[in-house]
């Protein structure tokens, strides 16, 4: 009988460590997962992707080699209550700017804990020494808010190319020629603040469109990637 009690304790002190370790991997959700940037969030939340969750990655799409730049990933729609984002690249290398809602797991851009409550977040992400395309993967959701992985919690996925290229190429076709200079001419005197402003002819990157940067597309005339 005695022995008998003993292996029960046993026992139900093994049931309680696993229930305990369970419990730590399922709470381990909410602050972050990666390698669901492509696929979405589906094995854990709801099982497809959702209409109603608009997913966006905001930033440049023509960007230069080792030049480093700021994107935002936007969420809206779906419950809300909470959200969450997984992003990745095929290039280069991401980083975070605001470890207070971002963190950095395997190369990926996820939320933190804290970053649940957010409904958009920023990190840079540092261009490839060579020119091509890059693809930006993004997957987020729009939960519930009742700690729980569920059917209710929404998400979608959105990709964005991005062009490393040639400084002066302004319409990203690997070549710098009359066509790119017809772009920054178009754009040319205007600063951020403006309508004509045109980020891709802001080579030099310092919010306006001038002299310096027709020099740049000046100096890359006629060539190409
Ligand atoms: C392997 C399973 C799994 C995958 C895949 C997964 N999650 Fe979760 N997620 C969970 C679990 C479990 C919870 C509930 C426990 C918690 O909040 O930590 C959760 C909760 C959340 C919450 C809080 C939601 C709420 O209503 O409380 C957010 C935000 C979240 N996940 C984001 C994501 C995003 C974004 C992805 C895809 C990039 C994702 N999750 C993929 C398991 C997963
Ligand atoms: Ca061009
Ligand atoms: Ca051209
Ligand atoms: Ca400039
Ligand atoms: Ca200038």
């Amino acid at each position: 009988m005695k022995k008998k009690f003993r292996i029960l304790i046993l026992v139900s002190v093994i049931f309680f460590v696993l229930a305990m370790s369970y419990d730590i991997l399922v709470l381990a959700r909410s602050s972050g997962i990666s390698g669901y940037s492509v696929d979405g969030c589906g094995q854990c939340h709801a099982p497809v992707a959702d209409p109603e969750v608009v997913v966006q990655i905001l930033g440049p799409t023509i960007v230069f080699p080792n030049a480093t730049y700021k994107y935002t990933v936007a969420t809206t729609g779906g419950p809300g209550a909470n959200r969450g984002l997984d992003v990745s690249v095929t290039d280069g290398t991401l980083t975070v700017t605001d470890s207070t809602n971002t963190q950095l797991d395997s190369g990926e851009i996820t939320h933190t804990s804290t970053g649940t409550s957010q409904a958009s977040w920023s990190y840079n992400w540092t261009a490839p020494s060579s020119y091509g395309p890059v693809t930006m993967y993004a997957s987020s959701l729009s939960g519930n808010g009742n700690g729980r992985k569920d059917t209710n919690d929404l998400w979608n996925t959105a990709f964005l190319t991005l062009i490393v290229t040639l400084s002066g190429d302004t319409d990203g076709d690997y070549d710098v020629d009359y066509d790119d200079f017809i772009v920054l001419a178009g754009a040319y005197g205007s600063n951020s603040e403006q309508l004509a402003y045109e980020p891709n002819s802001d080579f030099d990157v310092d919010g306006d469109v001038d002299y310096d940067d027709f020099i740049v597309l000046a100096g890359n005339y006629g060539k190409t990637v």
